[in-house]
């Protein structure tokens, strides 16, 4: 077992496909209803990961209709390099669509889709030696296709459905030495999910399947990490081999609950008797400490690669030069509770983490929101010389807490930890006036705290219990996001800093 960290990318990066070309690395993610999709990530050595931009990033590629599902649109992806050119084939599950778009260079810019009306998802490609292109897709079936003109000459063809799970899905064929390997998930993407493996002399088949499937599972397990599935592999330039992966990391109890979605790891994995063996992976170990804070004060020309938004994002509903060094939203609908509101977020990525921005609302109404989807949101806004704590789950709509604030710019912070789940639900605000408990219950998966700042000092307005925003509550392939919002007017927002922290001991 190899000692590096787990995750790599840690936060709502699941599906994670992986290629290499000579010692770069490069990797993409599922991205569902969020703009721009598909985020690409480069590496030089498969531990570090750094987003260098979003494969699919402009409308002519990706359009969302105005009513796609929360965890509809793009479902997961595969890259490959082949002859020079990197592939990017995925599926706008919304469209009903699979699509191929191409780059010579992976940062951008990827070409418009090539389309494909195929049923089932998880589409990925293989090449034989004389340029014969394969797709897969979950089930599994495969077709056999051009992939610049997105012409099926021939297909389905039925694979291997792996040992008996369900939804045999996440397929991927990989010609190696002289055999054709088919990777495939089965399961389901949840506590049950598995990796299996069969091999055939040619990518027709027929597929004998692996002696140890499946050669990953945590099902019934008591790892940290939980729902090992849909992975990828790749050999290093040193000819090792490594596997990409999903898995979750659940908190409290009982039952534990996921808030960071699905996340990106990595395991190392040894061949034996011409069949790949998973080594264990290495246990939870997030960096808490020493990381950097990420931070944007709005002056550069372009919004950063992990600023993503609900469905779309209309260049009239962000601004950076409106107000040069500052980022100006603009409202378009006037609830988070319904699609069609001016949201820019990133990911939650450390289970004890810190979110602030320096907000100016003018006469406008806009915050700092943590959101799932539409339904399950807890936000802090400004409006009209109030803070307000709002919070949605469900059909359940509240105002927690209201704290005057002067008409000048203020700090919001939204501070996230796993200690002290055993409190009770409180409202504030504190510290003057301690509020009332909602109830003692049993452990949640953390605590949201939302605090205010007008210069004197933060005022936490309502700590507010973490599992109503979580997979278990919400559903969906998805994972917390935290981001900056405009409901009504025009918002303007100086800084965003967001800052994994040390989790406190919990209190014995
Ligand atoms: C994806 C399927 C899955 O298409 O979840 O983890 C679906 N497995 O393979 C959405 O990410």
């Amino acid at each position: 077992m190899s000692a590096h960290r787990n995750p790599v990318i840690p936060g709502f990066f699941p599906d994670p496909s992986v290629c290499r070309v000579g010692s770069d690395y490069y990797l993409v993610c599922s991205s569902f209803e969020y703009v721009p999709g598909v985020p690409i990530f480069h590496s030089r050595d498969l531990m570090s990961w750094h987003q260098i931009g979003n494969v699919l990033d402009r409308p002519s590629q990706l359009t969302l209709p105005a009513d796609t599902l929360a965890s509809g649109g793009v479902f997961a992806p595969t890259i490959r390099y082949h002859d020079g050119r990197f592939y990017l084939v995925t599926t706008n599950v919304t469209l009903g669509r699979h699509l191929i778009v191409t780059a010579t260079n992976p940062a951008g810019p990827w070409s418009d889709p090539v389309y494909l009306d195929l049923p089932h998802v998880d589409p990925s490609l293989a090449w034989e030696n004389d340029g014969t292109c394969w797709l897969t897709v979950s089930g599994v079936e495969s077709y056999r296709i051009d992939p610049h003109t997105g012409t099926v000459h021939e297909g389905p063809i039925a694979m291997w459905s792996g040992t008996g799970g369900q939804y045999p899905e996440a397929p991927h064929l990989y010609r190696i030495d002289d055999w054709w390997y088919l990777l495939v998930s089965e399961g389901g993407t949840h506590t049950g999910h598995a990796v299996s493996i069969a091999r055939a002399r040619s990518p027709r088949g027929p597929f004998e399947p692996g002696p140890a499937n499946p050669i990953l599972t945590h099902r019934g397990t008591d790892s940290p990490v939980q729902a090992t599935g849909h992975a990828d592999l790749v050999q290093a330039a040193d000819g090792q081999w490594w596997m990409a992966l999903l898995g979750i990391r659940p908190k409290g109890q009982w039952p534990p609950f996921h808030v960071l979605g699905r996340e990106t790891f990595l395991a190392s994995v040894r061949w034996v008797d011409g069949w790949p063996i998973v080594d264990p992976l290495p246990a939870d170990n997030p960096v808490v400490t020493g990381l950097a804070v990420d931070r944007d004060d709005f002056d550069g020309p372009a919004l950063a690669a992990g600023w993503i938004s609900p469905r779309a994002r209309p260049d009239a509903g962000w601004s950076l030069t409106d107000r040069p060094g500052w980022l100006t939203l603009q409202a378009a609908g006037t609830t988070l509770d319904r699609a069609g509101a001016t949201i820019i977020a990133r990911r939650q990525q450390h289970h004890d983490c810190r979110a602030s921005a320096r907000i100016d609302p003018g006469s406008g109404r806009g915050g700092l929101t943590i959101r799932i989807d539409e339904a399950h949101h807890y936000d802090l806004e400004v409006h009209d010389g109030r803070a307000r704590v709002v919070g949605r789950v469900g059909p359940f709509h509240q105002i927690f807490a209201e704290y005057p604030v002067p008409a000048r710019p203020v700090t919001l912070t939204i501070a996230i930890r796993t200690a002290d789940v055993l409190a009770p639900t409180m409202t504030g605000p504190f510290p003057a006036s301690p509020g009332a408990p909602l109830g003692v219950r049993a452990a949640g998966p953390d605590t949201i705290s939302l605090a205010v700042d007008a210069g004197d000092g933060p005022v936490v307005l309502a700590e507010l219990d973490g599992r109503y925003l979580s997979t278990e509550v919400a559903a969906g392939f998805t994972g917390r996001v935290i981001g900056m919002y405009v409901t009504g007017g025009s918002v303007a927002f100086d800084w965003f800093a967001y800052e994994p922290v040390a989790p406190v001991p919990a209190a014995g």
